[in-house]
């Protein structure tokens, strides 16, 4: 395969650490190999700053026929009529809605990191927290949304963007609400739904387009594509010569020249190939069964885990993840991920609200359903995953149970390969 041993080594062993493994960060997924094909191809050479049929570089008649496809087939998914699929992934893309909408210095709203947001929702050391000056709400004790601490907060502060969206809440996010809430006080209302965009898609969330002004989304999560991001709108571009206004309207001029001369240069072609092949297999109705089953899957895990004895914040989930408080197991988040890990389970330590302990080694771990379900893992299975989690955890400083359990686990993932 490779000439340059040294990284073949490595890629194997990564494949191997994934296939003899469970990945339960809720955040991964494995591709299809036609997603990866498309990333190891020629296109990855070609420059083209600028977008289809504007572009800065001779030689774009093949890439401008793969961004439009890739943009085409966005707005069939999602509903809309403008989609850029630009951005280099996920960060990035959240910046171009920032430096499209706002000023530095303008007050904007975001989720805390640490109630189940994500740092360019406001994080006071991200871009979004120094530039820009951010208030951060949070959820109620149980870890809900609390839908009335938000809109107060918005009549103290009067933001001018309201970003929406989550990285570690369990429940559904009322985009209605958050509606009512921005036009409170004449806000732009962004919804970031990386995490839930697959599911979106399923029907098993529901879909913010037609509701919030601007939608971004990851394409490697849920949605099971490469790395990327895409930022999606309703309306059409204006004359890209002209300076557009800061209006709702004026939010797909405004996104593609933030992305591009505003933030990024030449776009990732190879990258927006493969998110063409991952949205084609989105608008097929196997993906929808996907997603169904996704959630599915985290409803019985979460269920499983509750009877094992474990506390779920808020209870349970009704999406693709959960966070389990382990403070009544006596160990820490990062003592479960520790111990889980050694298992072959991948999961992440994560805070739980109002967590007493520090965002290094917080009271909770966060897991999820897109990766194990990709490879073909259903209710059944999923009981089974509880009872290993809850052997990790209860064995935590029992290295050789942990590699014992690792052992079990490795043969038990022969019957669900790794995508081919
Ligand atoms: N890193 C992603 C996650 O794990 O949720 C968010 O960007």
């Amino acid at each position: 395969m490779f000439k340059d041993k040294e990284i073949e080594k490595l890629i194997k062993a990564e494949q191997k650490r994934q296939a003899d493994g469970l990945e339960m960060i809720p955040s991964e997924n494995h591709t299809s190999e036609q997603v990866l094909a498309a990333m190891g191809t020629r296109l990855s050479d070609k420059y083209s700053e600028g977008y289809p049929g504007m572009r800065y570089y001779g030689g774009c008649e093949v890439v401008d026929k793969v961004e439009n496809l890739a943009r085409d087939r966005a707005k069939e998914l999602f509903g809309v009529t403008h989609a850029n699929v630009q951005p280099h992934s996920g960060s990035p893309a959240n910046q171009a809605i920032y430096y499209a909408l706002v000023d530095p210095g303008d007050t904007v709203m975001g989720m805390s990191l640490y109630f189940g947001g994500h740092m360019t929702h406001g994080l006071k050391v991200n871009f979004s927290g120094t530039y820009y000056n951010s208030v951060q709400y949070t959820t109620d004790k149980e870890g809900f949304m609390d839908y009335e601490a938000i809109y107060e907060l918005a009549q103290e502060h009067k933001p001018k963007l309201i970003m929406s969206g989550t990285t570690a809440y369990p429940r559904i996010i009322d985009w209605k609400k958050m509606r009512e809430i921005a036009d409170s006080v004449g806000a732009f209302l962004a919804a970031d739904i990386s995490h839930i965009s697959g599911l979106v898609v399923s029907g098993d969330h529901p879909s913010p387009a037609g509701i919030v002004d601007v939608i971004m989304t990851t394409t490697h999560k849920t949605l099971r594509g490469p790395r990327g991001a895409m930022i999606l709108a309703n309306g059409n571009p204006s004359n890209p010569l002209k300076k557009p206004e800061r209006t709702v309207e004026n939010i797909p001029s405004l996104i593609d020249r933030a992305v591009i001369p505003g933030l990024q240069g030449g776009p990732h072609n190879h990258q927006t190939a493969a998110i063409a092949v991952a949205l084609g297999e989105a608008l097929t109705p196997d993906f929808k069964k996907y997603g169904n089953q996704v959630a599915k899957n985290a409803k019985v895990l979460s269920e499983e885990l509750t009877k094992l004895g474990f506390n779920l914040v808020t209870g349970g989930t009704d999406n693709h993840l959960m966070v389990v408080d382990l403070n009544n197991k006596n160990i820490s988040g990062k003592e479960g991920e520790r111990a889980l890990g050694l298992a072959g389970i991948t999961v992440n330590k994560n805070t739980i609200p109002f967590d007493p302990r520090s965002p290094f080694d917080p009271s909770g771990i966060r897991l999820g359903t897109p990766a194990l379900t990709t490879r073909g893992m259903k209710q059944k299975e999923m009981k089974q995953v509880a009872q290993w989690i809850n052997m990790a955890v209860e064995n935590n400083k029992d290295e050789k149970k942990l590699a014992q359990l690792h052992a079990e686990i490795t043969a038990f993932t022969k019957d669900f390969p790794l995508p081919s």
